[in-house]
């Protein structure tokens, strides 16, 4: 039997909390490895009528850059005549846009890298966790569109897109059962808050300090997650959960004693579920017009592709991400 998120903090030594062996002692796609050929067959009859829907911003959605640290791409064309055109992109930030992060990003201050993966092979030119992993497999599966913002918006309390407002696992299902959707095991989640839309409505007048609602920093954001036994999670907000992070309770030892010093990172949600859990996390998922689409069929099913690129090595990509109905 597949072990509960409670069972995982009553593992001994090393483990404790992890999920770390779960899909294997080597294993580097984490809970990827719920999407089984009868679920991938499976995710085949969310298509009603072939419709498509790009989930992807443009590379250079957001100038100045969202995240200051992660630049503007520079775009070339140039031709080796006037008959010929090849282009080249410099200053590309795999996760400055609509993106996956894989299994590199986060390691836990305490515990490390997922699977125990050591600190020192997780650098250029090794395979360790890289997301050419997952790029070999592609992602596909059933994806379950959750319009949180929609339903805030139908109990007339909509969530405020210029704060951290930490969205509760209890909201999530309200929403689920407010849209009539069921998640089962092995669907890929896409949470909608409004962000995105908000900030395409705002352009260049966003403000300069971002805060972005999103999941809330709490155990039982992780426990519900593992325990519905998704695939993967992408969000259409700047980081999967409330930014800034607010998640006290989440700061690990290292902080607590000193060794290591608070920094954005601390009480990230981020830090249990990718290193601790294995979960493969999508940002800047453009959900506005499948959402509306679904919302307009009352469905909320959809077969989801995402193909990562193949950078060996690499910690996070742009997603390539497409819904089918
Ligand atoms: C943020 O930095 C806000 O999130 P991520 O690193 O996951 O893109």
């Amino acid at each position: 039997p597949f072990p509960s998120y409670a069972e995982l903090q009553q593992r001994s030594g090393v483990c404790r909390g992890t999920a770390w062996g779960v899909f294997g002692d080597d294993d580097q796609l984490g809970t990827l490895n719920h999407l089984t050929p009868e679920r991938v067959k499976r995710s085949i009859a969310s298509v009603r009528e072939g419709l498509r829907f790009t989930l992807n911003l443009r590379l250079d959605a957001f100038e100045p850059p969202l995240i200051a640290h992660r630049g503007s791409p520079e775009h070339h064309v140039f031709g080796l005549n006037e008959f010929h055109r090849d282009d080249r992109i410099d200053n590309l930030f795999t996760q400055a846009s609509t993106q996956i992060d894989g299994l590199r990003h986060f390691a836990h201050p305490d515990h490390g890298f997922y699977n125990g993966f050591d600190a020192t092979t997780i650098v250029k030119g090794t395979p360790e966790l890289g997301i050419q992993n997952v790029a070999e497999q592609g992602i596909v599966g059933r994806g379950i569109v959750v319009d949180v913002g929609r339903y805030r918006d139908f109990l007339g309390m909509p969530i405020d897109q210029s704060s951290n407002e930490q969205i509760t696992v209890s909201t999530l299902d309200e929403a689920l059962e407010w849209q009539g959707t069921s998640l089962e095991s092995g669907d890929i989640l896409l949470l909608r808050f409004g962000w995105l839309d908000h900030m395409k409505r705002l352009g260049s007048a966003r403000p300069a300090l971002l805060q972005s609602p999103g999941l809330a920093q709490l155990d039982e954001t992780a426990a519900w997650l593992w325990d519905k036994q998704l695939a993967m999670v992408a969000a259409d907000n700047i980081a999967l959960e409330a930014w800034p992070a607010t998640g006290s309770p989440l700061t690990t030892t290292a902080e607590q004693t000193g060794l290591l010093p608070e920094s954005s990172h601390t009480g990230m949600l981020h830090r249990i579920l990718i290193p601790l859990l294995g979960l493969t996390i999508g940002e800047l998922w453009d959900l506005d017009r499948l959402a509306e689409a679904c919302a307009q069929r009352n469905r909320y099913d959809v077969l989801l592709f995402a193909e990562p690129l193949t950078i060996f090595g690499g910690v996070g990509s742009p997603a390539n991400a497409i819904a089918v109905i």
